[in-house]
């Protein structure tokens, strides 16, 4: 059986070298509408946000992705150097690894070294909470890097066909983290890995007071395919199977749209294939309050800081030309914007009962 460290490299590196994006995210649905005269210039675009009780520069975050051997947890310091930089925040992945290994804690905790002012967010598994996980294990996760919140990432999709995987998602997990949310002094953020939050998971959550949800959905990183691969190189049965799953899930636009219809007064990282500025820009408008990155992070990383900075840099400029043209000057200008939503979100949010026009002022209303 392979350790989870081998197969944690087994990951980034299936991420670096092929094609592991699938699906869309059914941003081209979103249009922002242009304005001739916005009123400003440039120049008096301003982005900065609050998020975890901590003032950002631009509402963009790096997800959680890595840590718990050497090489990756010179990806986490990378990654914390430039967003402390940047002024931005981030996650570090699933920090299972540490709880079991102690040797491995410094690849996560380097991450508030380098980034003593940023917000940072923890990592842990839904499926840990059906083996055993409690309060301790969060409280650990969360100590290890003093983190502004922690996300329980939940990856049915992934389980199902990784090779050593174990597809147990009982509802003792809903239960377990609203008793945990309870005694947390830091937010618990409900996340996905790719295949999308859908209204009645967030209802659940949300009802219970659990507020922050990270959507993750389709159309960038397919975490079927990732197995897939580690599958077909073991000849592995499932393999063929998940074929046709690359593209299972829900679109992030779509899923933004379905965690905002419930989870009104909630903050919503808008994730999952966002790829650039304008997407960050759309991802807002149409209900998220941070746009979030996972893979061209990492593929920037891995060259170094600069390269990561660069194409942070780039996708701020992106935002802030979309939010110029489009004449809103702030964040919450931004999230009140009008928009035309294209056929097949339209379609999407008609088969799931959510009104347009009662949708539109849901949106505005934040
Ligand atoms: N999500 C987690 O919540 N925990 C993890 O440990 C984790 N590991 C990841 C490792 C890699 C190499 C990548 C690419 C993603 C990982 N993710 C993990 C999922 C991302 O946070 C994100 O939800 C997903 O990749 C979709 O975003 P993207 O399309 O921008 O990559």
């Amino acid at each position: 059986n392979i350790s989870i460290t081998n197969r944690k490299i087994e990951h980034v590196e299936i991420c670096l070298y092929e094609n592991v994006e699938f699906g869309s995210t059914l941003f081209e649905d979103v249009t922002l509408i242009h304005q001739s005269l916005p009123g400003f210039s440039l120049a008096d675009v301003s982005t900065t946000t609050n998020f975890l009780g901590k003032k950002m520069s631009a509402p963009i975050i790096i997800t959680g992705m890595t840590g718990g051997l050497p090489e990756l947890g010179k990806i986490n310091e990378t990654i914390a150097e430039v967003i402390e930089e940047l002024g931005l925040g981030m996650g570090v992945g699933s920090q299972r690894i540490a709880i079991e290994k102690k040797e491995t804690k410094e690849t996560f905790s380097i991450v508030r070294k380098k980034a003593p002012n940023s917000p940072i967010i923890a990592n842990l598994g839904a499926p840990q909470f059906v083996k055993g996980y409690s309060l301790e294990q969060v409280e650990e996760a969360i100590q290890m890097i003093e983190a502004d919140a922690i996300a329980i990432h939940f990856n049915s999709a992934q389980e199902v066909f990784q090779p050593e995987g174990e597809p147990n998602y009982s509802i003792e997990i809903l239960y377990k983290l609203i008793d945990i949310s309870k005694s947390l002094k830091v937010p618990i953020i409900i996340k996905e890995s790719g295949s999308g939050l859908s209204m009645e998971v967030t209802k659940m959550f949300y009802e219970n007071g659990i507020k922050y949800f990270d959507t993750s959905g389709t159309g960038g990183t397919s975490w079927v395919s990732v197995e897939m691969y580690r599958g077909l190189r073991r000849n592995n049965w499932k393999a063929e199977s998940a074929k046709l799953f690359l593209d299972w899930g829900i679109p992030t636009a779509a899923s933004i749209v379905e965690v905002r219809s419930i989870a009104q007064d909630g903050t919503i990282i808008g994730s999952g294939g966002v790829r650039n500025g304008l997407e960050v820009a759309k991802a807002i408008a149409l209900g998220a309050d941070i746009g979030g990155f996972a893979l061209p992070a990492l593929k920037a990383a891995v060259k170094g800081k600069e390269s990561l900075m660069n194409f942070l840099k780039k996708v701020i400029f992106e935002l802030k030309v979309a939010m110029f043209l489009s004449g809103n000057k702030t964040i919450g200008e931004l999230k009140k914007t009008p928009i035309v939503i294209g056929k097949e979100l339209r379609n999407w949010l008609d088969s799931r009962g959510i009104n347009l026009s009662y949708y539109d002022s849901v949106r505005k209303r934040r």
